[in-house]
């Protein structure tokens, strides 16, 4: 059977990369595919390799089987019906976007976005954007920034696509690796790609049009191919990655740093808030731990709201 990727889905048609010649077939299903006890409202998602047939006297293609993913990304829809949404699969890394300001992108965001790259196992980046707008205060709440998270274990890279600063090290981040790219609306995620791809020519919208380029309308992920080899999914948000299967005595165990401190607490069961004998507690003094990190783990425990998103 012929073998391909598939890099777009619309629900019932699909794109497919086919290995060996690299031309794009459109595929649909029939029947049911066999796929691992996932409820989801579309089988396959960008990401997948797929097993598929041409169809006699047709250019088009039908898919018979979907190849065992390493990993992928589900959305819960934020509906009733809680249906899960496969979003993309068969990652090799998720990198956020952030800007310090122009739109300023909360610490908590990065830390919901990290606990849900660390869920599903999948490598985590950080990009900071537009550096050439911060005045000295806000560079030095960058580095900051840069700082904690590297420290927490994080690769992180500071650049301005408009200014073409550092662009080639994320050229070579994103070079033959499939990438998810997320990040607040208007922190430059299409201009990063179209300054990495000129080929591409995502559309960018301006800071005055954020309100009105509804959130989270993209139910379905696009993956560009890059001319450099690799692909990226340009998501538009990731509000409702969700945090739904991790439970409360659990959530430390997806901030690295702070299970890492964990091991050398006094009780296994320690919640590292007041218990004593806490060693979260004492690597925040030694500042192994950052507050702002700790703060943040807090936060998402007590915030029913946060946890949703
Ligand atoms: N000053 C500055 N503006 C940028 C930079 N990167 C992107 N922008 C601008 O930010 C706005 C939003 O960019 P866009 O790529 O549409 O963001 P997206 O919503 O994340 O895809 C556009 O007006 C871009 O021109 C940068 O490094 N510096
Ligand atoms: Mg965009
Ligand atoms: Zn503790």
């Amino acid at each position: 059977m012929k073998k391909g990727i598939v890099t777009k889905s619309t629900g019932s048609w699909y794109s497919v990369k086919d290995n060996e010649t690299g031309i794009i077939v459109s595929c649909n299903i029939r029947g049911k595919l066999r796929i691992q006890g996932i409820r989801s409202t579309n089988p396959v998602a960008v990401g997948d390799f797929v097993e598929y047939e041409l169809q006699e006297n047709s250019e088009n293609g039908v898919i018979k089987n979907i190849l065992d993913r390493k990993n992928y990304i589900i959305r819960k829809s934020t509906n009733l019906s809680k249906q899960t949404h496969i979003l993309a699969a068969n990652l090799d890394q998720a990198i956020l976007m952030i800007t310090i300001a122009f739109p300023e992108t909360y610490t908590i965001f990065i830390d919901l976005f990290l606990i849900t790259a660390e869920a599903y196992r999948i490598p985590a980046k950080l990009i900071f954007n537009k550096i050439d707008l911060y005045n000295q205060q806000q560079k030095q709440y960058l580095n900051e920034l840069i700082d904690i998270y590297q420290k927490a274990g994080y690769e992180c890279f500071s650049v301005s696509v408009k200014e073409n600063i550092n662009v080639s090290e994320i050229t070579q981040l994103l070079k033959n690796k499939i990438s998810l790219l997320a990040g607040n609306s208007g922190v430059g995620k299409s201009s990063l790609i179209n300054m990495i791809d000129p080929g591409i020519q995502l559309k960018t919208s301006e800071i005055s049009d954020y309100h009105k380029s509804g959130k989270h309308t993209t139910t379905f992920a696009e993956m560009f191919e890059l001319s450099v080899g690799g692909y990226v999914i340009d998501t538009p948000g990731i509000r409702g990655f969700g945090l739904h299967d991790i439970h409360d005595e659990e959530l430390f165990h997806f901030f690295p740093e702070i299970f890492k401190a964990s091991e050398n607490c006094k009780y296994h069961n320690c919640t590292h808030q007041h218990e004593p004998g806490c060693a979260v507690k004492i690597a925040i003094e030694k500042g192994t731990v950052s507050q702002l990190r700790y703060e943040n783990y807090l936060n998402i425990l007590f915030d029913e709201e946060s946890k949703h998103r």
